[in-house]
């Protein structure tokens, strides 16, 4: 059952995150930029329609975002804050697993509270021998005033409980997460 399967792939991914955080981001083995229960990036001309959403200090707005089945929307993010904010679509779990490393881009200097610090990014890259620009399809990590898009196909299987969350520390668990509801008629 490719359900299983894929949550097992995702317990297999955090248990190597854990291990070697690196690695596996470097990998990208921990999202699946190649899509999972909680949908699959896709292309801007697949979008049948744009779903505004504002980050402030630390909530959404709105806070809750209809979807219908297999749909995919083209997110356009604006960080209203003064803090850095991300807008990561998952379940509660993969959120969960998404924040250790998140405690390590903040640990090394990486994430601040209000930027992204691209010589600290360069700095780990190079001692690390990979990229760290955080670049996962299924979120965008955007510093205050800025705004970024993400497109995304919703699964077919709507009995996925799926989120937008904030896994910036400290964030997440300060209420920054809004719900995807999907359509009954979908
Ligand atoms: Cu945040």
């Amino acid at each position: 059952m490719p359900f299983t399967t894929t949550l097992r792939g995702c317990v297999a991914a955090t248990l190597m995150i854990l291990a070697a955080p690196v690695i596996a981001h470097a990998a990208g083995a921990h999202d699946g930029g190649h899509g999972g229960i909680h949908g699959q990036p896709a292309t801007a001309s697949a979008a049948s329609r744009t779903v505004e959403v504002i980050m402030h200090d630390n909530y959404y707005e709105p806070e809750a975002i209809s979807v219908r089945a297999g749909e995919t929307i083209r997110f356009k993010v604006r960080n209203a804050g003064a803090l850095v904010h991300e807008f990561n679509i998952g379940t509660a779990q993969m959120h969960a697993e998404h924040m250790p490393e998140m405690q390590m881009m903040v640990d090394h200097g990486v994430l601040k509270a209000d930027r992204f610090d691209r010589e600290a990014a360069k700095a780990m890259s190079k001692a690390m021998g990979h990229s760290m620009d955080h670049d996962y399809a299924n979120s965008a990590l955007i510093e205050p005033g800025k705004s970024a898009e993400l497109i995304w196909t919703f699964p077919k299987n709507t009995e996925v409980r799926l989120d937008f969350g904030c896994t910036v520390p400290g964030h997440y668990e300060s209420g920054m997460v809004g719900s995807f509801e999907f359509d009954a008629g979908s």
